[in-house]
């Protein structure tokens, strides 16, 4: 049974324009968040908040915090003047790191802007740093070519007009229409001000009060896309009239991928129903905006990111790596090395990367399958103890491999068909012979298999 909803999904199945297309093509992205909670990092007077660093506002008396912090939060936008900011650098880091696309927080759930908003004071203009940092960023990174996308929260915790909760009272409800009008002009005036920006990336939606507006957003959302042809949202925008969010109720994806991925990866191709998504990942467990403390917990090894990355493509997933810089503006070391060691992989694998769909052939043990037209890119992790890196592909498929080369060196490998019978799973299987001595640097490899038409598709080595 269907239900006939006003405010729910507006399309069904994928946008297929050249826009999309672009996005779905990425592979790689990185996020950046950056705001006033940056100064903090994390701790305050040398005790330490325990929760994300950009959640630090939140923080109450009872778990530690200082006496009337937040008065003390709501004022560090006056010591916000970022000594070492260049986004140039910043910019120049990511394209080293292979990052086709990047978001950045334009504002965050305390409300500070990072551009000189007309709409409010609490931004850039009114702290001692003055300058745009929205648009140094949305220009340094256009010129390297990589696509900017705005993160945008929608709450705003000092707001006078912002509530969490659906208004009752009348004053609520007077101040949250304040609020949604405030919201808008500010979404209109990013756009209008940064006409380079491909996509919003929304967050905060979850809020009761949001939830409630599904008329309201599902206009706003459509005034925005006119604004802005082209324009990439995700599934984290608006609910439909029942409440849903993400998916409308008749199960279908409101907004143009799942958004859903957060700090998590699907394990299968089901997991994702077919639909475009991204996964957004923090390096420490979860922290987004810069914490000093990088002792306190496990930190991702390029290895870590790189095992996630291939697996998001393996499966029509974007994969983008999240950035804190610290209170002056700069990355931290350990975060620079990191994009430095990943962008190394790139040079050499992100053939395996862009462009690349799920391949479906059955999901080997060792690694996970990316595919390109005709060529099937295996990226390995666990490398096989005999050295054979064995390929299974359904006796139905119309491709079969042909040759094989390692993708460092472009080696070629020994590919060779081995007739294993019946098999209960009705595979053909394909051994690729890694060479004597190969050595992969202690990262995952891969290897490149160009696929032929099979002339009688599965008959071959029956
Ligand atoms: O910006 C980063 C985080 O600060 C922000 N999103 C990323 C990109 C973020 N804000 N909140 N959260 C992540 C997690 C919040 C979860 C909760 Fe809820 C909000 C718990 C309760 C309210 C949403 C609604 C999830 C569960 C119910």
């Amino acid at each position: 049974e269907r239900l006939e909803l006003r405010h729910g999904s507006h399309r069904e199945g994928k946008r297929n324009d050249a826009e999309m297309q672009r996005w779905r093509d990425y592979g790689l992205g990185q996020f950046i968040h950056w705001g006033v909670y940056a100064i903090p990092g994390g701790a305050w007077d040398g005790i330490s908040y325990n929760g994300a660093a950009e959640w630090i506002r939140s923080w109450s008396e009872k778990s530690g915090a200082p006496k009337d912090w937040r008065a003390t939060y709501d004022k560090l936008y006056k010591q916000f003047n970022p000594q070492h900011f260049d986004a140039k650098i910043w910019a120049k880091q990511a394209k080293k790191m292979g990052a086709r696309y990047m978001i950045f927080t334009t504002k965050h759930h305390d409300g500070f802007c990072l551009w000189p908003s007309k709409y409010t004071k609490y931004t850039i203009v009114n702290s001692p740093y003055k300058k745009d940092i929205v648009k140094e960023v949305v220009e340094a990174y256009a010129a390297e070519g990589i696509d900017v996308y705005l993160y945008f929260s929608i709450i705003f915790w000092n707001h006078p007009g912002y509530r969490s909760t659906v208004p009752k009272a009348p004053h609520d409800s007077l101040a949250y229409e304040s609020f949604k009008e405030f919201t808008r002009n500010q979404l209109v005036e990013l756009l209008q001000n940064y006409p380079q920006t491909k996509g919003l990336w929304f967050d905060g939606s979850w809020d009761a009060a949001w939830v409630n507006q599904a008329a309201w957003t599902d206009k706003l959302e459509t005034e925005l896309r006119q604004l802005k042809p082209g324009l990439i949202i995700g599934s984290r925008f608006r609910a439909d009239e029942y409440g849903k969010r993400h998916f409308d109720s008749n199960g279908i994806m409101m907004g143009d991928y799942e958004q859903g991925w957060e700090r998590k990866l699907p394990t299968t191709i089901d997991d994702t129903h077919g639909n475009d998504w991204d996964c957004v990942m923090t390096i420490p467990p979860n922290q987004w905006g810069y914490n000093a403390d990088w002792k306190s917990s496990y930190i991702k090894t390029p290895y870590d990111l790189i095992a996630m990355l291939m697996q998001a493509n393996s499966l029509n997933g974007n994969f983008v790596i999240n950035f804190g810089p610290d209170g002056q503006g700069a990355i931290r070391p350990e975060e620079s090395a990191i994009a430095a060691k990943v962008g190394e992989w790139m040079q050499i694998n992100s053939e395996a990367v862009y462009g690349v769909t799920h391949a479906n052939f059955p999901k080997p043990d060792y690694g996970v399958l990316t595919k390109k037209d005709t060529t099937l890119y295996v990226t390995v992790f666990n490398r096989p103890i005999n050295n054979i890196v064995r390929l299974a592909i359904p006796k139905s498929s119309k491709e079969i491999p042909g040759k094989a080369y390692l993708l460092v060196n472009n080696v070629p490998l020994d590919l060779s068909a081995v007739n294993m019978g019946l098999d209960r799973d009705n595979n053909m299987y394909y051994d690729v012979a890694l060479p004597v001595g190969f050595s992969a640097a202690e990262m995952p490899f891969v290897i490149v298999v160009q696929l032929e038409q099979s002339k009688e598709s599965g008959s071959r080595y029956r």
